[in-house]
Protein backbone atom coordinates (compact mmCIF):
# COMPACT_ATOMS: atom_id res chain seq x y z
CA UNK A 1 0.00 0.00 0.00
CA UNK A 2 1.27 3.55 -0.70
CA UNK A 3 -0.52 5.97 0.91
CA UNK A 4 1.09 9.06 -0.24
CA UNK A 5 1.79 12.51 1.78
CA UNK A 6 0.34 14.68 -1.27
CA UNK A 7 -3.04 16.59 -0.99
CA UNK A 8 -5.71 14.59 -2.00
CA UNK A 9 -7.57 17.91 -3.59
CA UNK A 10 -6.77 21.32 -3.76
CA UNK A 11 -9.86 22.16 -2.63
CA UNK A 12 -10.21 25.14 -0.21
CA UNK A 13 -13.11 25.43 1.69
CA UNK A 14 -14.04 29.38 3.67
CA UNK A 15 -15.43 29.36 6.96
CA UNK A 16 -18.26 30.36 5.52
CA UNK A 17 -19.54 27.64 3.40
CA UNK A 18 -18.28 25.53 6.10
CA UNK A 19 -21.02 27.35 8.51
CA UNK A 20 -23.56 27.60 6.02
CA UNK A 21 -23.53 23.73 5.55
CA UNK A 22 -23.44 22.88 8.92
CA UNK A 23 -26.79 25.31 9.87
CA UNK A 24 -28.40 24.17 6.69
CA UNK A 25 -27.26 20.54 7.48
CA UNK A 26 -26.70 19.94 3.33
CA UNK A 27 -24.88 16.77 2.83
CA UNK A 28 -22.39 16.15 0.13
CA UNK A 29 -22.99 13.07 -2.07
CA UNK A 30 -21.13 10.00 -2.90
CA UNK A 31 -17.42 11.28 -3.52
CA UNK A 32 -16.89 12.71 0.32
CA UNK A 33 -15.02 10.09 1.55
CA UNK A 34 -16.99 9.29 4.93
CA UNK A 35 -14.71 8.76 8.42
CA UNK A 36 -14.45 5.79 9.88
CA UNK A 37 -15.76 6.08 12.78
CA UNK A 38 -19.46 4.80 14.31
CA UNK A 39 -21.90 7.23 13.93
CA UNK A 40 -23.13 6.31 17.64
CA UNK A 41 -19.68 7.71 19.05
CA UNK A 42 -19.02 10.54 17.21
CA UNK A 43 -22.74 12.17 18.56
CA UNK A 44 -21.52 12.30 21.76
CA UNK A 45 -19.13 15.09 20.70
CA UNK A 46 -20.19 18.67 20.57
CA UNK A 47 -19.43 20.77 18.04
CA UNK A 48 -19.70 23.98 19.84
CA UNK A 49 -18.21 23.12 23.53
CA UNK A 50 -17.49 27.26 23.77
CA UNK A 51 -20.43 29.35 23.37
CA UNK A 52 -18.08 31.76 21.21
CA UNK A 53 -18.29 29.40 18.22
CA UNK A 54 -22.32 28.90 17.70
CA UNK A 55 -22.20 31.92 15.82
CA UNK A 56 -19.18 33.41 14.33
CA UNK A 57 -19.59 36.64 12.39
CA UNK A 58 -19.37 35.49 8.73
CA UNK A 59 -15.74 35.25 6.99
CA UNK A 60 -13.99 35.35 10.73
CA UNK A 61 -12.23 32.11 12.36
CA UNK A 62 -13.22 30.96 15.94
CA UNK A 63 -11.01 27.22 15.46
CA UNK A 64 -8.27 26.59 17.46
CA UNK A 65 -7.14 24.13 15.44
CA UNK A 66 -7.90 21.91 12.99
CA UNK A 67 -9.00 19.53 15.47
CA UNK A 68 -11.91 22.16 16.55
CA UNK A 69 -13.40 22.19 12.40
CA UNK A 70 -13.36 18.43 12.52
CA UNK A 71 -16.79 17.89 13.98
CA UNK A 72 -18.06 20.19 12.00
CA UNK A 73 -16.97 18.87 9.02
CA UNK A 74 -18.09 15.47 10.02
CA UNK A 75 -21.41 16.61 11.00
CA UNK A 76 -21.95 17.80 7.54
CA UNK A 77 -20.80 14.88 5.62
CA UNK A 78 -17.82 17.13 4.63
CA UNK A 79 -14.77 15.71 6.01
CA UNK A 80 -11.81 16.14 3.93
CA UNK A 81 -8.14 17.46 3.98
CA UNK A 82 -8.18 20.96 2.61
CA UNK A 83 -6.79 24.82 4.09
CA UNK A 84 -8.94 26.50 6.66
CA UNK A 85 -8.36 29.53 8.43
CA UNK A 86 -7.56 28.70 12.50
CA UNK A 87 -6.68 31.29 15.49
CA UNK A 88 -4.73 29.78 18.52
CA UNK A 89 -6.10 31.34 21.39
CA UNK A 90 -3.52 33.76 22.20
CA UNK A 91 -3.02 34.58 18.37
CA UNK A 92 -4.20 37.89 17.35
CA UNK A 93 -5.47 37.45 13.55
CA UNK A 94 -6.28 34.52 12.08
CA UNK A 95 -4.20 32.67 9.59
CA UNK A 96 -4.22 29.70 6.82
CA UNK A 97 -3.36 26.30 7.87
CA UNK A 98 -3.87 22.80 5.98
CA UNK A 99 -5.48 20.39 7.65
CA UNK A 100 -5.22 16.94 7.35
CA UNK A 101 -8.75 15.45 8.42
CA UNK A 102 -7.77 11.92 6.93
CA UNK A 103 -4.57 10.46 8.46
CA UNK A 104 -4.96 8.25 11.68
CA UNK A 105 -8.12 9.99 12.79
CA UNK A 106 -8.22 13.28 11.29
CA UNK A 107 -8.14 16.74 12.73
CA UNK A 108 -4.16 17.65 12.60
CA UNK A 109 -2.60 20.69 11.82
CA UNK A 110 0.07 20.73 8.92
CA UNK A 111 3.11 22.61 10.59
CA UNK A 112 5.22 21.39 7.99
CA UNK A 113 5.54 19.65 4.42
CA UNK A 114 8.00 18.93 1.68
CA UNK A 115 6.76 17.48 -1.41
CA UNK A 116 8.63 18.17 -4.38
CA UNK A 117 11.11 20.62 -3.59
CA UNK A 118 10.00 23.60 -5.32
CA UNK A 119 10.26 26.00 -2.28
CA UNK A 120 13.60 26.71 -0.89
CA UNK A 121 14.00 25.83 2.66
CA UNK A 122 17.10 27.30 3.33
CA UNK A 123 16.02 30.38 5.00
CA UNK A 124 17.05 32.92 7.76
CA UNK A 125 15.97 33.06 11.47
CA UNK A 126 12.86 35.56 10.34
CA UNK A 127 11.91 33.40 8.12
CA UNK A 128 11.29 30.46 10.28
CA UNK A 129 10.07 32.58 12.80
CA UNK A 130 7.27 33.81 10.32
CA UNK A 131 6.55 31.09 8.61
CA UNK A 132 6.60 30.90 4.65
CA UNK A 133 6.33 28.57 1.83
CA UNK A 134 2.31 27.57 0.16
CA UNK A 135 0.06 26.32 3.16
CA UNK A 136 -1.47 24.07 -0.24
CA UNK A 137 1.75 22.72 -0.46
CA UNK A 138 5.26 23.29 0.76
CA UNK A 139 5.32 24.77 3.53
CA UNK A 140 6.71 25.62 7.03
CA UNK A 141 3.65 27.74 9.57
CA UNK A 142 6.65 29.94 11.37
CA UNK A 143 7.74 29.49 15.08
CA UNK A 144 6.05 31.65 16.77
CA UNK A 145 2.33 30.52 15.15
CA UNK A 146 3.63 26.64 16.23
CA UNK A 147 4.35 28.36 19.41
CA UNK A 148 1.13 29.55 19.73
CA UNK A 149 -0.81 26.44 18.81
CA UNK A 150 0.98 24.03 20.91
CA UNK A 151 0.88 25.90 24.26
CA UNK A 152 -3.21 26.28 23.85
CA UNK A 153 -3.41 22.80 24.89
CA UNK A 154 -1.33 19.63 25.13
CA UNK A 155 0.07 18.86 21.86
CA UNK A 156 1.03 14.95 19.90
CA UNK A 157 3.22 15.14 16.87
CA UNK A 158 2.83 12.84 13.78
CA UNK A 159 5.48 13.20 11.34
CA UNK A 160 4.63 11.05 7.81
CA UNK A 161 7.69 10.05 5.49
CA UNK A 162 8.22 9.11 2.11
CA UNK A 163 10.94 8.10 0.58
CA UNK A 164 11.92 8.11 -3.44
CA UNK A 165 10.79 4.16 -4.02
CA UNK A 166 7.16 5.14 -2.77
CA UNK A 167 7.64 3.06 1.00
CA UNK A 168 5.91 5.24 3.55
CA UNK A 169 6.42 5.07 7.90
CA UNK A 170 5.55 7.32 10.60
CA UNK A 171 6.73 8.46 14.17
CA UNK A 172 3.78 9.95 16.40
CA UNK A 173 4.73 11.49 19.86
CA UNK A 174 2.30 11.52 22.69
CA UNK A 175 3.48 15.12 23.52
CA UNK A 176 4.99 18.75 21.29
CA UNK A 177 5.43 21.92 22.49
CA UNK A 178 7.84 24.25 21.50
CA UNK A 179 8.87 27.63 24.09
CA UNK A 180 8.32 30.97 23.00
CA UNK A 181 10.79 33.64 21.14
CA UNK A 182 12.70 34.28 24.72
CA UNK A 183 13.73 30.34 24.98
CA UNK A 184 14.69 30.20 21.47
CA UNK A 185 11.48 28.31 20.69
CA UNK A 186 13.18 25.13 22.70
CA UNK A 187 11.26 21.56 22.06
CA UNK A 188 9.89 19.41 23.96
CA UNK A 189 8.49 15.74 22.88
CA UNK A 190 8.43 12.15 24.03
CA UNK A 191 6.19 9.55 23.76
CA UNK A 192 7.29 7.86 20.97
CA UNK A 193 5.52 5.28 18.50
CA UNK A 194 5.41 4.31 14.79
CA UNK A 195 7.38 2.30 12.76
CA UNK A 196 10.24 5.09 11.73
CA UNK A 197 11.91 4.58 14.41
CA UNK A 198 12.83 7.25 17.11
CA UNK A 199 14.85 10.41 16.10
CA UNK A 200 13.12 13.14 17.51
CA UNK A 201 14.28 12.38 21.43
CA UNK A 202 17.79 13.05 20.40
CA UNK A 203 16.59 16.74 19.98
CA UNK A 204 14.49 16.61 22.93
CA UNK A 205 15.20 20.35 25.08
CA UNK A 206 17.17 21.78 22.11
CA UNK A 207 16.83 25.61 20.94
CA UNK A 208 15.97 25.92 17.28
CA UNK A 209 18.91 26.94 15.44
CA UNK A 210 18.93 28.23 11.74
CA UNK A 211 22.20 29.39 9.42
CA UNK A 212 22.47 32.70 10.93
CA UNK A 213 21.55 31.73 14.35
CA UNK A 214 23.51 29.34 15.96
CA UNK A 215 22.20 27.55 19.40
CA UNK A 216 23.43 24.12 18.74
CA UNK A 217 25.84 21.99 21.05
CA UNK A 218 28.66 21.53 18.30
CA UNK A 219 31.64 23.89 18.39
CA UNK A 220 30.80 24.82 15.06
CA UNK A 221 27.69 25.38 13.42
CA UNK A 222 25.20 22.37 12.35
CA UNK A 223 22.51 24.66 10.78
CA UNK A 224 25.17 25.95 7.89
CA UNK A 225 27.12 22.77 7.97
CA UNK A 226 24.68 20.24 7.57
CA UNK A 227 22.27 23.53 6.03
CA UNK A 228 18.82 23.58 6.67
CA UNK A 229 17.08 24.98 9.98
CA UNK A 230 16.22 22.48 13.06
CA UNK A 231 16.69 21.53 16.67
CA UNK A 232 20.21 20.70 16.26
CA UNK A 233 21.66 19.07 19.33
CA UNK A 234 25.41 17.95 18.12
CA UNK A 235 24.00 17.82 15.18
CA UNK A 236 20.70 15.94 13.87
CA UNK A 237 19.54 12.59 14.06
CA UNK A 238 16.89 13.88 11.52
CA UNK A 239 16.59 17.35 9.63
CA UNK A 240 13.58 17.83 7.73
CA UNK A 241 13.88 21.60 6.59
CA UNK A 242 17.36 20.68 5.05
CA UNK A 243 17.96 20.93 1.18
CA UNK A 244 15.65 19.17 -1.40
CA UNK A 245 17.46 16.41 -3.46
CA UNK A 246 16.78 14.27 -6.50
CA UNK A 247 18.26 10.87 -5.90
CA UNK A 248 19.66 11.15 -8.94
CA UNK A 249 21.79 14.50 -7.39
CA UNK A 250 22.50 12.61 -5.01
CA UNK A 251 25.41 11.03 -3.60
CA UNK A 252 25.94 10.52 0.09
CA UNK A 253 26.44 13.10 3.15
CA UNK A 254 29.77 13.10 2.64
CA UNK A 255 29.90 14.02 -1.57
CA UNK A 256 26.56 16.11 -1.52
CA UNK A 257 26.09 17.16 2.10
CA UNK A 258 23.11 16.29 4.35
CA UNK A 259 19.84 16.44 3.01
CA UNK A 260 16.37 15.57 4.18
CA UNK A 261 16.84 12.54 6.22
CA UNK A 262 15.02 10.51 9.57
CA UNK A 263 18.49 8.47 10.28
CA UNK A 264 16.32 5.99 12.52
CA UNK A 265 14.54 4.72 9.55
CA UNK A 266 17.05 5.46 6.52
CA UNK A 267 19.98 6.08 8.02
CA UNK A 268 21.92 9.28 6.82
CA UNK A 269 22.33 8.51 3.08
CA UNK A 270 18.71 8.00 1.87
CA UNK A 271 17.27 11.05 1.23
CA UNK A 272 13.32 11.54 1.73
CA UNK A 273 10.98 12.59 -0.96
CA UNK A 274 7.86 14.01 1.53
CA UNK A 275 7.44 14.99 4.76
CA UNK A 276 4.68 16.08 6.83
CA UNK A 277 4.48 17.32 10.69
CA UNK A 278 0.94 18.14 12.15
CA UNK A 279 -0.02 18.54 15.36
CA UNK A 280 -3.30 17.60 17.44
CA UNK A 281 -4.62 17.89 20.76
CA UNK A 282 -4.11 15.05 23.03
CA UNK A 283 -7.37 14.78 24.06
CA UNK A 284 -8.79 14.90 20.50
CA UNK A 285 -11.69 12.54 20.44
CA UNK A 286 -13.35 11.73 16.74
C1 LIG B 1 1.24 34.59 19.33
O1 LIG B 1 0.70 35.03 20.55
C2 LIG B 1 1.12 36.33 20.96
C3 LIG B 1 0.48 36.62 22.29
O2 LIG B 1 0.77 35.65 23.22
C4 LIG B 1 0.74 37.36 19.94
O3 LIG B 1 1.23 38.62 20.32
C5 LIG B 1 1.32 36.98 18.58
O4 LIG B 1 0.85 37.89 17.61
C6 LIG B 1 0.92 35.57 18.21
N1 LIG B 1 1.60 35.21 17.00
C7 LIG B 1 0.98 34.73 15.91
C8 LIG B 1 1.84 34.51 14.73
O5 LIG B 1 -0.20 34.47 15.87
CA1 LIG C 1 27.49 25.80 17.71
Amino acid sequence: MTSSIKPKTGLTFSLVTVVLLAVGGITFSAEIPQPQVAQDESLNHPVNVDGQRNDPPPGAAHFEDCSDLYPVLYFTNAVQDGVFPIKPQSSTDHFDVYCDMTTDGGGWTIIQRRLDGRVNFDRNWVDYQNGFGTVEWEHWLGLDKIHNLTSQNSYELYVGLEDFEGNVAHAKYDTFSIGDESTDYTLTIGGYSGDAGDSMDYHNGMKFSARNKDNDLLGGHCAQKDSGAWWFKNCALTSLNGPYYKPEHYHGHRDTGYGIFWQRWKGWDNILKATKMMVRPQNFIR
